[in-house]
């Protein structure tokens, strides 16, 4: 029979029950001191019968925060937090991995320990306003992090790797896309060193090497995804040759072994407009599963999986507003309508009380 989006997979050693995965989704309701609280657990609950879910972007140690109410993935108290939610989504029959995050220049002093400077590769400031607890804010010059302390934040990732086990996740996806530290990195806008990590292909992929390197010593390649966003421009980013980097990364990447390649095909976030790039060229290039993302409906996604394109479809919006997402899929359902309004922030309205089907 031919594969399509209700076909199961295995994603290295992740075994999913359908290509339609749960996107990462940033959502703001976290409770005190960055631990998931009640509603997260629900929230995730119910959208279980994704084939995987990926976390909403988690912060790895206290500098890595870049917005309000994130929820962690450092401490004991955010284990026992997300234990309850990967409790929960097994008991459900479903997989979730957790996504590890680091922002970089993207935050802002008052969201960081003693009110210290956001870290960069360099100190380039970028254009926008911060998100934080007193409202929208410029953003302010970053400090370019020195090489000696690039193992410590490798470190930060190995430690927030242990506490995703703990927590009892099926794996964990490295973010480096979207703008953050490890995609400041790997483009060019933001990478003016002239050190080992900065200038060549290599030297701008060499932290997110080292640190998928040192995760997957952790936990094992076939646990471990990598997201990649080669023309995003969300976050002030751009890249003077972006097929040339990330097609460099597409196939470094090959040495691990990755349960997945996860790439956003274009920009989101309202960035604006994205520079060309071939994505079918650099999916041939990674010689392991990849997840597609990128404003995909039930029919593109379908293609995609039967092209070969595809191995798994990342779908955001239509879960945010839809739990029950591959039920409607599968009975061609309409789709409830999300509300921009309640993505960020706020209470259970907008987050838990999207209605199923049967429900
Ligand atoms: C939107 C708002 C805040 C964060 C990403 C983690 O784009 C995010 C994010 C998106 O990866």
């Amino acid at each position: 029979m031919a594969k399509d989006l209700f076909s199961p997979v295995t994603l290295g050693s992740i075994s999913l029950k359908n290509r339609i995965v749960m996107a990462p989704l940033t959502r703001n309701r976290a409770g005190e001191g960055a631990v998931p609280q009640a509603m997260n657990v629900t929230y995730y609950e119910q959208r279980a019968s994704a084939g995987l879910i990926v976390t909403e972007a988690t912060p790895i140690s206290p500098m890595a925060h870049g917005y309000p109410a994130l929820p962690g993935i450092y401490t004991d108290a955010q284990v026992a937090g997300w234990k309850k939610i990967t409790e929960a989504v097994h008991a459900k029959g479903g997989k979730i991995v957790i996504q590890l995050w680091h922002v970089g220049r993207i935050s802002h002093p008052s969201l960081l320990p003693n009110n210290v400077l956001p870290v960069a590769p360099s100190a380039i400031k970028p254009a926008g306003k911060a998100f934080t607890y007193e409202g929208l804010v410029d953003y302010v010059t970053p400090r370019a992090l020195e090489v000696s302390e690039l193992s410590a934040i490798v470190q930060d990732y190995v430690h927030a790797t242990k506490c995703a086990i703990a927590a009892g996740f099926d794996g964990v996806e490295i973010h480096a896309a979207n703008g953050y530290l490890l995609d400041q990195f790997l483009r060019d806008g933001t990478n003016q060193r002239t050190d080992q990590y900065g200038g060549s292909h290599e030297n701008r992929a060499r932290l997110l090497m080292e640190v998928t390197h040192a995760v997957v010593d952790v936990i094992g390649a076939d646990k471990v995804g990598v997201r990649l966003s080669p023309v995003n421009p969300f976050n002030d980013m751009k890249d003077s040759q972006p097929q040339a980097i990330f097609n460099y990364v597409a196939d470094a990447l090959n040495q691990f072994g990755l349960a997945y390649l996860h790439a956003v095909e274009g920009g989101i976030h309202g960035g604006g407009e994205s520079d060309p790039f071939d994505f079918v060229a650099f999916r041939k290039l990674f010689k392991g599963a990849y997840m597609a993302n990128l404003s995909y409906d039930k029919a593109r996604g379908n293609a995609a999986v039967q092209s070969g394109h595809a191995d798994v479809i990342a779908y955001g919006v239509p879960f945010i507003a839809n739990p029950d997402l591959v039920e409607r899929f599968k009975q061609d359902a309409p789709l409830n309508e999300a509300d921009s309004n309640t993505f960020y922030g706020g209470t259970e309205k907008g987050y838990i009380d999207y209605p199923a089907l049967n429900g």
